[in-house]
């Protein structure tokens, strides 16, 4: 078997590193622990030329050609790669799209005064009504929500035509490149059907067709899920600003009753916090000075940006939050909330919480949260937190002392709002003029996960160190994003790292902001809010009369293990933008799958650099990773006529 990592292996983060000792004297196994046991892997999966899809298998093909060539039913090697990376795309855009439909209901039972929510943003519903060319003429701001929340829902039925949400916020030349290609998506559910019936066994064999029916979900991922969550949430819960707020373990407090929002959809997150505030007499009461809500993952990363409220963890060390001791309760909805945590709660005195009928983990507290219903639910949960605090073992509790400070909220229409105050007429006009002087050499979207397997943050800072040197601006969301924050990306000082050209750029805008300066890296929020760059990619595209995949501009995905991460990539690619992952994406198995996403333009074979112009990077070392893509960046920028 494989051997432990040291703790100082596990994490640059000191407080995770510590936190894991604990752990491990403690007898409790975490899972950078099982990531451990799991090594080594089987090549086989790691390849991706695994297949279980039916019962005559399963089946496996020998890589080195050694062996056998074919499954039982025939599948050769690129079938049975591209059927399973179209079928993990599958997972990543039923997840995203999901969350957006449920946010859709919950606006129109809003609108209709069935759920507890207000219409909070007021401007941009009626923007995005405008933007799905519906009329307003004589309506209330609640009749409008409902057309909305109809149309939204719509992207989910609708038997044919392309969706709405992907007429609205696409870029003209992208759609009119997927019509095309006959990619353009219907609707959500409909497309997420076709891909489970045409990835399984004894259907599409076309490893191509397979990866063109996975661009397919990589534009429902973007629209059916990331838009259209990010557009409602912001109608729902308001349209973030740049907010201050603390990172790391240390953000729990001991003198308070701690409570852990995990997951991702604000409907729950937002509740939780809303009645935390009401009900902090009863928390005094119980002898603390009351309660104090951390965020997990991508639910920390939505309150962060509307709440303020502070992060504890990313995904990688979620099971930590508990060995502090000091939780009285995680409260979790959906995606990324590892199992393992009732088995570490289990040696705390944490109520694990699952809140969704359809998520649940035996041996955890259930309370069932319905839109509906959403107050009595968020109060009850509080209210479990509050007794809980009797059980803590005041001997047990360990909260690291420090906790650093970031920027965070970013969105599309805050920064434009930030330019706006340099040149009124034309917002973009400044970001433009960087671009095409190469003060801003391009731009980067970092964004994904933090995974067990690998050495935490390490991937997701030294990529975003190293481009920020070279004067590409930085983007970020997700779990990349808190790593950037605990290393000081997120804050002003951080400008340091950045190339003299992006820190002008950045000190010139924080000043318009009342800050020495915008920090490096600018948190646009949650994965699903992956639509905010993207939002602002099109903005430039716009205004620029180019396509988006002609901006010098790259993803990057350091440390994913998700693959929702998967899905955000492919949807960045069918832009044509390039994207990088430092984790496995489990295709080597297949060399036509692999050169189809990662080859040149140049090549007479289809691939989605031709057809899109922006490809896959796999690159585990991060250094070089940033290397590659500044190559493209400055490939795209000599495409442009660009210096470079
Ligand atoms: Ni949705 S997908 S680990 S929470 S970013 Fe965090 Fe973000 Fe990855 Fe999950
Ligand atoms: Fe084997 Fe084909 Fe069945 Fe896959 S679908 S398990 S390759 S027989």
């Amino acid at each position: 078997m494989a051997k432990t990592r040291n703790p100082v292996d596990v994490s640059m983060d000191v407080q995770v590193q510590d936190m894991l000792g604990k752990a491990r004297e403690q007898g409790v196994e975490t899972a950078f622990d099982r990531a451990d046991q799991m090594s080594p892997r089987c090549p086989f999966g790691s390849a991706g030329v695994c297949c279980r899809l039916c019962l005559e298998g399963p089946c496996r093909i020998q890589p080195n050609g050694k062996g056998p060539q074919r499954g039982v039913c025939g599948a050769n090697a690129d079938t049975i790669v591209a059927r399973n990376f179209m079928n993990s795309l599958i997972q990543g855009t039923a997840a995203h799209a999901e969350h957006a439909r449920e946010v859709a209901l919950a606006l129109l039972h809003t609108a209709e005064g069935k759920a507890p929510y207000h219409i909070k943003d007021v401007g941009k519903l009626y923007r995005i009504a405008e933007g799905l060319n519906l009329s307003v003429e004589g309506k209330s701001v609640n009749e409008v929500a409902k057309d909305v929340a109809l149309k939204a829902l719509e992207d989910f039925q609708r038997p044919e035509g392309t969706m709405n949400w992907v007429s609205f916020r696409g870029q003209e030349k992208s759609v009119a490149k997927w019509q095309s290609l006959g990619l353009a998506p219907v609707n959500s559910h409909l497309e997420i059907a076709k891909a489970v019936t045409r990835g399984a066994m004894g259907s599409d064999a076309d490893p191509i067709n397979l990866l063109l029916g996975g661009i397919n979900l990589g534009i429902v991922d973007g629209y059916g899920g990331l838009h259209l969550s990010t557009d409602l949430q912001d109608v729902l819960f308001g349209t973030p600003q740049a907010v201050k707020a603390n990172y790391s373990l240390g953000v729990l407090d001991e003198n308070k009753i701690n409570i852990a929002v995990h997951g991702h959809i604000p409907l729950l997150s937002e509740k939780v916090v809303e009645w935390a505030r009401k009900l902090d007499d009863q928390a005094k009461a119980a002898g603390t000075e009351g309660i104090n809500i951390v965020g997990v993952c991508c639910s920390g990363n939505e309150l962060l940006m509307r709440q303020g409220v502070s992060i504890a963890s990313s995904f990688s060390s979620q099971e930590l939050v508990i060995v502090s001791g000091a939780l009285e309760a995680m409260v979790v909805d959906i995606q990324c909330i590892m199992p393992g945590i009732q088995q570490v709660a289990e040696c705390y005195h944490t109520e694990i919480i699952t809140t969704l009928g359809h998520v649940k983990i035996a041996g955890a507290t259930h309370v069932d949260f319905e839109p509906e219903h959403a107050d009595e639910a968020a109060k009850e949960i509080v209210e479990k937190a509050i007794k809980n605090y009797a059980n803590r073992d005041h001997q047990n509790v360990s909260i690291p002392k420090d906790t650093v400070e970031a920027y965070a909220g970013f969105s599309a229409e805050q920064i434009t709002d930030v330019l706006s105050k340099l040149n009124e007429e034309k917002p973009l006009q400044p970001l433009i003029d960087a671009l095409k002087n190469g003060t801003i050499r391009g731009i980067a979207a970092m964004v994904g996960c933090t995974n067990p397997r690998e050495k935490q943050d390490v991937g997701n800072v030294t990529v975003a160190k190293e481009l920020m040197k070279k004067d590409v601006l930085v983007l970020t969301t997700g779990c990349t994003a808190h790593s950037l924050a605990k290393n000081g990306l997120m804050n002003p000082d951080g400008v340091k790292e950045c190339g003299e050209g992006v820190k002008s750029v950045l000190k010139l805008l924080g000043e318009q902001a009342g800050l020495p300066s915008l920090p490096p890296a600018l948190h646009m929020g949650s994965c699903v809010d992956n639509s905010r760059p993207a939002d602002l990619l099109k903005a430039l595209a716009d205004e620029l009369d180019i396509a988006i995949s002609d901006i010098p501009v790259v993803g990057s995905c350091p440390e994913t293990h998700n693959p929702k991460a998967l899905s955000i990539g492919t949807y960045f690619i069918s832009h044509g933008v390039d994207v990088h992952v430092g984790v496995d994406p489990q295709v080597s198995g297949s060399s036509l799958v692999t050169h189809t996403l990662t080859g040149n333009r140049g090549d007479e074979e289809v691939t989605t650099d031709r057809l899109f112009g922006g490809k896959l990077i796999y690159e585990p070392d991060p250094v070089l990773a940033a290397e590659k893509l500044i190559e493209r960046i400055d490939m795209k920028r000599k495409l442009l006529g660009l210096s470079t």
